[in-house]
């Protein structure tokens, strides 16, 4: 393998593309393993929704477990290029994981403020693992992100939260794949929504592309937000949100308008989900697809399963982004099951166990 140095890697968004971002001769150019992700079809799932052409974009696969790192790659880039020493991020804990590791790639100090009590605690362990700072704040993540914007106002510390165009630049990069793989745009898009920076970034992606006569269509947008965190669905922000979905535990979004306009131009929908189907959603995809996301990646495949039958999809292509591992979120995949089976080391007692005798 060849070395070479850290400013000319030939791999990456950053690198492949670079004609679509704000790359400029003065930014480092640089590669954690981001985006390429795959684009996985459906077996079982397919068959349920009645649906033949339906694929999982897995965004769990970037280098952090999450969709955040093609976004933060550019976002970093740019900090370094215009001399930042520190980024900043308020985060319900996969931007706070990303931040902390492309901080840590290139040298930067990472600062994360996030809702005590309220992150995933593998999400928490890769900011804490990547020597970020880490601040539990006592309150949510609305509350976070409102001082994290005053703070990067006052100090000179880069704001990597999605207010960062260069982080929806680099977050559109999936929509380019997902057109690059299929041939064309797929017909429906189901995605989660939080913050709704990702929903503004995908639809930013498919319209350059189409403009660019890239794609001859663009999808209709479909995204989910949780019942207890829906802001958008209501019209107006909550106060309190709660949900199981801790990623999406967000009650005033910053991408608000991003995500109506995603929504209104492509004739798509934001809508809700509960809880219940959410991890009715998250135990389907574990169980019949092979595919372990986290609870807050369900949502939007909840939202097939509960908005499906009305679409007519069977002779439609719809991509579902799955936007997080769920590893990030152990205690979520084993709270139905804490109590492992225990059995003696013994050949017979294994075999009873396993009602093979
Ligand atoms: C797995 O990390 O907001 O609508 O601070 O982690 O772009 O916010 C995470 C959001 C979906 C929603 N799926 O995306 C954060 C944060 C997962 C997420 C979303 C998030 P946006």
């Amino acid at each position: 393998m060849i070395s070479r140095p850290s400013n000319s890697a030939r791999e990456g968004i950053l690198h492949r593309y670079r004609d679509r971002l704000p790359v400029t001769d003065a930014t480092p150019m640089f590669y954690l393993g981001e985006g390429e992700t795959p684009l996985v079809l459906s077996r079982r799932l397919a068959e349920r929704v009645g649906c033949e052409r339906l694929y999982f974009k897995l965004e769990m696969c970037n280098p952090t477990g999450s969709f955040k790192d093609r976004g933060m790659v550019v976002a970093v880039a740019k900090a370094v290029e215009e001399g930042a020493k520190a980024v900043l991020c308020a985060s319900t804990g996969n931007t706070s994981a990303s931040a902390a590791a492309y901080a840590a790639h290139c040298g930067l100090d990472a600062f994360v403020l996030v809702p005590r009590g309220n992150i995933a605690r593998g999400k928490l362990a890769q900011a804490v693992a990547h020597g970020a700072r880490v601040l539990a704040i006592q309150g949510n993540f609305d509350a976070a992100l409102e001082i994290a914007r005053e703070i990067s106002g006052r100090h000179p510390v880069a704001m990597v939260n999605s207010i960062n165009p260069n982080r929806i630049q680099g977050q559109k990069t999936a929509a380019f794949e997902i057109v690059d793989a299929l041939g064309d745009a797929p017909d429906l898009l189901f995605i989660p929504v939080g913050n709704a920076g990702n929903i503004t970034a995908y639809w930013r992606g498919f319209v350059e592309y189409y403009q660019a006569e890239i794609a001859a269509r663009k999808p209709r947008m479909m995204g989910w937000q949780a019942a207890g965190a829906a802001p958008i669905v209501r019209g107006e922000p909550v106060e309190n949100p709660e949900t199981v979905a801790s990623a999406i535990r967000i009650g005033n979004p910053a991408g608000w308008k991003g995500a109506l306009a995603a929504s209104n131009e492509s004739g798509g929908a934001i809508d809700a989900v509960t809880d219940d189907e959410i991890m009715a959603a998250y135990h389907l995809l574990a169980q019949e697809e092979g595919i372990f996301a986290e609870p807050a990646s369900a949502a939007c495949v909840a939202g097939l399963l509960k908005a499906g039958p009305s679409l007519e999809l069977a002779e439609k292509t719809v991509v579902c982004i799955i936007t997080g591992h769920g590893l990030k979120d152990p205690e979520t995949a084993l709270a139905d099951q804490a109590e492992m089976t225990e059995v003696p080391a013994e050949l017979d007692a294994v075999e009873r166990a396993m009602a093979l005798t």
